[in-house]
Parts: structure tokens; sequence; C-alpha cells
């Protein structure tokens, strides 16, 4: 057909189009109708235009079941680990000077306590050990207040709001390293700090 096009304007139609072609109109004619034809989508293809309409309309659901999903994603918090009510912040286990076990080295060793709450903790029953198991245990009238510290001291010494006495006549922080642990007086272990001895500090904060 488009061969016959083609030789008709190159002055050839009447030789290669005459027996096909009642005219030039009608040649042009027919060969529209078979681009027409050519044009036009054939029943497969339709269907699957409509099918990719669908698919398109499906798809659209499926993203704003996903956003949906997705937005509810944000509606628990994140697990996070709260701090411990009564939180260790430092353990100065290398008193100052030779160890001599002098009542001012055991109390130049000590462990401060931080209260990480708003409202003031009565300590008593609360207790604070080390790795060999030496158990220091707030007495009664032990409170402390929201945000505050308290140290506890290992050698002998009366108790004020910032500083109790563990009443002790040996060192309970190993200079190389340990642990200390506190709970509260259910027993429930709350906070714990492990150190290992570093040649440049006497202490660590947890
Ligand atoms: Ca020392
Ligand atoms: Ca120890």
């Amino acid at each position: 057909m488009i061969q016959a096009a083609i030789w008709s304007d190159r002055g050839c139609y009447k030789r290669s189009g005459v027996n096909y072609f009642a005219n030039r109109d009608d040649l042009f004619t027919q060969v529209g109708g078979r681009i027409y034809e050519r044009l036009l989508p054939d029943e497969a293809t339709i269907a699957r235009n409509q099918e990719g309409v669908q698919a398109q309309t499906r798809y659209a659901e499926l993203m704003h079941e996903l956003v949906a999903a997705a937005a509810t994603f944000g509606t628990a918090p994140p697990a996070q680990a709260a701090a411990p009510t009564l939180q260790i912040v430092k353990i100065y286990y290398d008193s100052p000077g030779a160890d001599r076990r002098s009542n001012s080295s055991l109390n130049a060793e000590y462990i401060t306590l931080l209260n990480t709450t708003r409202k003031a903790i009565v300590l008593e029953g609360w207790s604070v050990r080390d790795k060999t198991g030496y158990t220091y245990e707030f007495g009664p009238d032990v409170v402390l207040g929201a945000k505050k510290r308290i140290t506890v001291r290992t050698g002998q010494g009366d108790d004020g709001t910032s500083s109790v006495f563990w009443n002790r006549r040996q060192y309970v922080w190993n200079n190389d390293q340990d642990t200390a642990y506190v709970r509260n007086p259910g027993g429930k272990l709350v906070d714990s700090c492990s150190y290992k001895a570093r040649s440049t500090s006497a202490y660590v904060n947890c």
C-alpha cells in the first residue's frame, strides 16, 4: 500500500496502482482506512490498558492503605530505658596517697548517688554493694531531695544530708576493678556501675 502511494508520487501510479484503486481519491481513502486501522488498538490492547487503569487504581488504594498503616507506627513511643531513680554517678575508688586505712583515707574513698526523680526519696532500706558483697544499707531518716546527690564514704563519721558513712575500717572499692550495685528496699537492682582502673584516674564517672 505504502509502496503504491510512493510510486504514485513518483508518477508510477498508473502502472503499479491501477489494479488496486479506482482512482487517486480511492487510493488515499483506502490507505487512510488501513492507517486508521493500525492506529486503533486491538481488543487485547484495549483490555490491557483497562487492566492498567484498574492496576493504577488498585496501586493508589494500596498506597493509601500503606500510608494509613505507616501512620499508626508513630502512636507508640519508642522503647527507651528510663534513668534509674537512684543512679550511681561517681566512684572514687583510689583515695589520694598511700592506702594506709586511716579514717581520712577511708573517707576519701566514696560512691556518689543521684536522685534522678522530681520527688524526694526516703532512702531507708536502699543499699549499695560491691562485687565481693560488702553492703551498706541506708538507715532511717535519710531523705534525698529531688535531683540531689548523696555520698557514701567508706570510713567513720556522722551522717548528714549530703554524706553518710559506711563505718568501715577497710576499703570497699578495689583500686584495680570492681562493680557497684544499688538496690531498692524490695531488693530490686536499680543501677550498677563496673569499672577498670586507668593509670590516669583514681575515680570513675558512671
Ligand atoms: Ca590511694
Ligand atoms: Ca570491693
